[in-house]
């Protein structure tokens, strides 16, 4: 199976990402009918298991919507197990430097290319039994830069062949630079936002960060952003019902 949006991104084209956090494959289903591009099911921050993290992928795999993963961290064996479950690509989590960048990398592809070890029951379901001729160039790989270290190492870690994209997680970025949490800090995190971007595309990679809403979307799209997730479907689901509730209230 093609990865639809590993060609979106390296067309230079915009990536609408949704986040589950919720541990239902129910929950994926009707996230995924909506018509996002991927689903990124979040074992880092989500509240989900590797058994609800397979529900889910087998819910999202309903739809042409690509089912993303993000790891707890940058732990080989997990990344490896996520992908064997028929994530097309991972983003993973605090890579702070370009040792980190070479370990994820080399848990996402097979030899030559790097280290991963065969065996992909879901992938060869998802991807189909051609899975292993495609799986190193169909497998998206985004590192995230969320941290000052990260920041200092930015180039190094640009460098380590392989990654397909950043991902920079706002809230992290801020807190490590004395700020608060946001998914839009502001001063000297935002001209570091921009320079992270401009980095990473001029190096041809894809660039994507964490955003709270819809709006934020439009606003990142605007800065070049190409991967972006109106928030996750816990925020979501609560400012809807948050909505419907004060209509009734206000009644
Ligand atoms: C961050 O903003 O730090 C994130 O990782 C978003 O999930
Ligand atoms: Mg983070």
């Amino acid at each position: 199976r093609y990865n639809t949006i590993k060609a979106l991104l390296r067309a230079n084209k915009t990536v609408v990402n949704a986040w589950a956090s919720i541990p239902s494959s129910f929950c994926a289903e009707v996230i995924a009918n909506c018509g996002f591009d991927a689903v990124t099911v979040d074992l880092q921050h989500g509240m989900i298991d590797y058994a609800q993290m397979l529900s889910m992928f087998q819910a999202i795999s309903t739809t042409n919507t690509i089912p993303l993963g993000r790891p707890s961290g940058s732990n080989a064996v997990e990344i490896m197990r996520i992908l064997d479950a028929g994530a097309y690509g991972v983003i993973c989590p605090q890579v702070d430097t370009a040792d980190i960048a070479r370990s994820v990398v080399a848990a996402c592809r097979y030899p030559p290319l790097g280290a991963r070890s065969y065996g992909p029951p879901r992938g060869l379901l998802y991807g189909g039994a051609d899975y292993f001729a495609h799986a190193n160039d169909e497998i998206l790989i985004f590192i995230m830069i969320e941290s000052k270290q990260a920041v200092e190492n930015l180039d190094e870690i640009l460098d380590v062949p392989g990654v397909d994209g950043v991902f920079i997680g706002p809230n992290d970025l801020s807190l490590s630079y004395g700020g608060g949490v946001g998914c839009n800090p502001q001063g000297e995190v935002s001209d570091i936002i921009d320079m992270i971007r401009t980095k990473t595309a001029a190096r041809g990679l894809a660039t994507g960060i964490y955003c709270a809403d819809g709006v934020m979307c439009q606003m990142r799209i605007h800065q070049g952003f190409q991967l972006v997730n109106p928030g996750n479907d816990a925020g979501v689901l609560k400012s809807a019902f948050e909505v419907q509730l004060s209509t009734i209230q206000n009644c």
